[in-house]
């Protein structure tokens, strides 16, 4: 292992003794691996997942629950990209590929990516998997119980979305067109602010599979749920430049087969902390 977590879990205990136990403590430690993907330390918390019944454009399946994470874990700050793909499988399959290669990997289906965490795992090094909703979910709020880890509202700049010269009225086309993006694509990564614990495009880009199952939330509180044992679909998260700005909602659930390849799908890793 290129660099010992040992320093980083000596950091956090130290760091508990001068906290008054809330969940919100910036993360002060990152990792680096191989092939340039970065990471930030997401420390253990409590947080409400899902939406109160207000929210606008809520789902059904957003039922507001306790969720405790009793593990740290490192949250990758951007979505895969498509020279870190590459750099792996030897191939890009993405369809927005004249974006470049700092631009999320797109059209990789839930199992192109297990296979690609099978190659990292098999180097020896860091441990990677996809996140948890759960963990995905804890990671995009930052400590925020908004709608939008900025805030109340969508807004153009804030995310990549409604990049769709197609589809969608009253788009975010103009915006991208004024940052020198491409319409009808994602951005590179971290082309939008981050989130407070410095994280990219948890809304927009592009959708990012998670590692469960989707089903129905638990109606109590639970402890580092991983979804339900089996189903139909696997969770992905975070809207992207393709559609609404609402699907960018921290609470906003979808999902999706398994073998699909889609160009608004992608995702992003985490190294377990041992
Ligand atoms: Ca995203
Ligand atoms: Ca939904």
């Amino acid at each position: 292992m290129k660099y010992s977590l040992l320093p980083f879990i000596v950091l956090l205990l130290g760091l508990s003794a001068f906290t008054d136990g809330k969940t919100h403590i910036a993360p002060l430690s990152m990792v680096t691996n191989d092939l340039g993907m970065q990471f930030v330390l997401i420390h253990p918390g409590t947080f409400m997942m899902g939406s109160p019944e207000k929210e606008e454009h809520r789902g059904e399946d957003e039922f507001l629950h306790q969720v405790t994470l009793t593990k740290a874990f490192y949250m990758q700050i951007t979505e895969v990209t498509q020279g870190q793909w590459k750099a792996v499988m030897g191939r890009n399959p993405s369809n927005s590929d004249d974006c470049g290669m700092n631009c999320p990997v797109e059209r990789v289906s839930w199992l192109d990516c297990r296979e690609f965490i099978e190659k990292l795992n098999a180097k020896g090094k860091e441990r990677y998997r996809l996140p948890t909703e759960a963990e995905w979910e804890y990671a995009c709020r930052a400590g925020t119980d908004t709608p939008y880890y900025w805030g109340d509202s969508i807004d153009c700049t804030k995310a990549m979305y409604a990049n769709n010269t197609y589809k969608v009225p009253g788009t975010c086309v103009e915006d991208a067109k004024k940052k020198k993006l491409l319409t009808d694509s994602p951005a590179p990564v971290k082309s939008f602010p981050s989130n407070a614990w410095g994280i990219y495009d948890m809304a927009g880009n592009v959708w990012e599979w998670c590692q469960d199952w989707y089903g129905a939330y638990p109606r109590g509180s639970v402890v580092d749920p991983e979804g339900p044992p089996s189903g139909h679909k696997r969770v992905r998260r975070g809207g992207s430049f393709f559609k609404y700005g609402w699907y960018c909602r921290s609470a906003n659930r979808n999902a999706a087969i398994e073998y699909d390849r889609l160009r608004t799908l992608g995702f992003r890793l985490i190294i377990i902390v041992p």
